[in-house]
């Protein structure tokens, strides 16, 4: 059975305030008890994720949400971790307790749905109590659509699903590469075994440009930098795309003569689920930076580091070789993004693989809240070892942005 990558799924947040039902409610979605249900408030004390396909929508991830309203100290933390749960929802289901009046809290997460743009459906849980008069009237008043459910009836429950499913963001897909290329048209991708590979597999952006390629009915030709001169001679045609990995940049652009478009995998990410333009203009900060900038860099999962790491050694190295300066550089992993991201100059980010596209977007946006730069990896190192602009004139949005800051470097 294929399987699709928590990364490719869209996160769909039970949230609300304690006691409402929000796990009651996640359960019937899932059609087995698997999250603990009981009626003391804050039952729920970390986030829960469980992969579903929602049907007739398609495959999801679900997750169980701390309640708003939590107290103390610990419950603080909790609302911490559930605020961010919710930022980096795609959709979310804010469950309100059928004899209840609309809290000031609930209001508030309304109101932060809104302007984090995150669509949602209010759900009155419990309606087998019946429902408070003047909660309805609230809700009516401020026109917000709700769907009312029973967890101890079922009643409203098939029905919820089915609306949710319909009214879930149905995000264009982005393509990776498929917009590149065409039915026959050769694609070659450059994949260098390291000691930085994985034993034995491909790492995602890899896989997904193979299996685009192959969507496309596009040859795709694949080989280690070392065999790519003798790749491309056996051709009888001169390949549509080239693709790199970033690391293998400089000798790559060496072997591909100049008329063959070029880029690199971190690019097609970066246009995939991050923001190329955004990207190219956080290039500009490279050349900004002074002695004592801090700059973050940031990886979104925790892999086992490497003697000549990516994150930790190898761009921190390049950053002070390019920049002649003494910069200040914190390395951060997981899924957490540190609060005191204001403090640096320049995010230097990792492609995000494991995140969705939603989360890395969320990343961008808090990045721009607080005025920091941010690029990628595969950008910022394409651009140290001079192979910007080549690796980026497959994309004119990309090249605008290039041309309009290039004078300034
Ligand atoms: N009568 C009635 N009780 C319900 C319904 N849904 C949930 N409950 C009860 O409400 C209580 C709280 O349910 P939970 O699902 O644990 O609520 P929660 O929002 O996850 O609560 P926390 O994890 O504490 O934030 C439990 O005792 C449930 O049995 C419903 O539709 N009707
Ligand atoms: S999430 Fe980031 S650090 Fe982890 S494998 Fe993907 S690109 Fe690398
Ligand atoms: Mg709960």
């Amino acid at each position: 059975m294929s399987k699709t990558a928590q990364s490719e799924r869209l996160h769909i947040s039970f949230v609300g305030r304690r006691n409402v039902g929000k796990s009651s409610l996640m359960n019937k979605f899932i059609g087995q008890d698997l999250v603990i249900v009981s009626d003391m408030p804050g039952t729920t004390t970390d986030p829960v994720k469980k992969a579903m396909e929602l049907l007739p929508f398609g495959p999801v991830v679900l997750i169980d949400t701390a309640g708003i309203d939590d107290i103390g100290e610990l419950g603080m933390k909790r609302i911490d971790k559930t605020t961010k749960i919710i930022s980096e929802s795609d959709f979310a289901l804010l469950v309100l307790d059928s004899q209840t009046k609309l809290s000031p809290e609930e209001i508030s997460l309304v109101n932060n749905l809104n302007s984090l743009e995150i669509p949602f459906l209010i759900v009155i849980n419990k309606s087998d109590l019946g429902i408070n008069y003047e909660l309805i009237t609230a809700l009516k008043e401020l026109k917000y659509n709700y769907h009312s459910v029973s967890c101890s009836t079922n009643e409203g429950i098939y029905e919820l699903k089915e609306k949710v499913s319909l009214l879930l963001p149905n995000e264009e897909d982005q393509p990776l590469v498929g917009d590149l290329i065409k039915q026959h048209d050769i694609i070659v991708l450059v994949v260098p075994i390291d000691l930085g590979a994985p034993k034995g597999r491909l790492i995602m952006p890899q896989v997904q440009t193979i299996r685009e390629s192959l969507d496309e009915d596009a040859i795709v030709v694949v080989a280690k930098d070392k065999e790519l001169r003798a790749a491309l001679n056996k051709l009888n045609q001169s390949p549509k795309l080239v693709v790199t990995d970033s690391q293998a940049i400089m000798r790559v652009s060496a072997d591909v003569p100049d008329e063959i478009p070029l880029t690199t995998f971190s690019i097609l990410m970066a246009r995939y689920k991050g923001d190329l333009a955004e990207y190219v203009n956080g290039i500009r900060r490279i050349e900004e930076l002074k002695n004592g900038d801090k700059v973050l860099i940031a990886e979104a999962c925790s892999h086992h580091a490497q003697e000549d790491d990516i994150g930790r050694v190898k761009i921190p190295r390049w950053l002070r070789l390019h920049t002649k300066k003494n910069l200040e550089i914190d390395v951060v992993n997981g899924h957490d993004y540190p609060n005191n991201l204001h403090e640096y100059k320049l995010i230097v980010h990792c492609g995000g693989c494991t995140l969705t596209r939603k989360m890395m977007q969320t990343r961008i946006k808090q990045a721009k809240y607080v005025g920091v730069p941010i690029v990628n990896y595969g950008l910022a190192i394409s651009y140290m070892h001079g192979a910007i602009p080549r690796a980026l004139e497959p994309f004119p949005e990309a090249i605008d942005v290039w041309n309009r800051i290039s004078p300034t470097l």
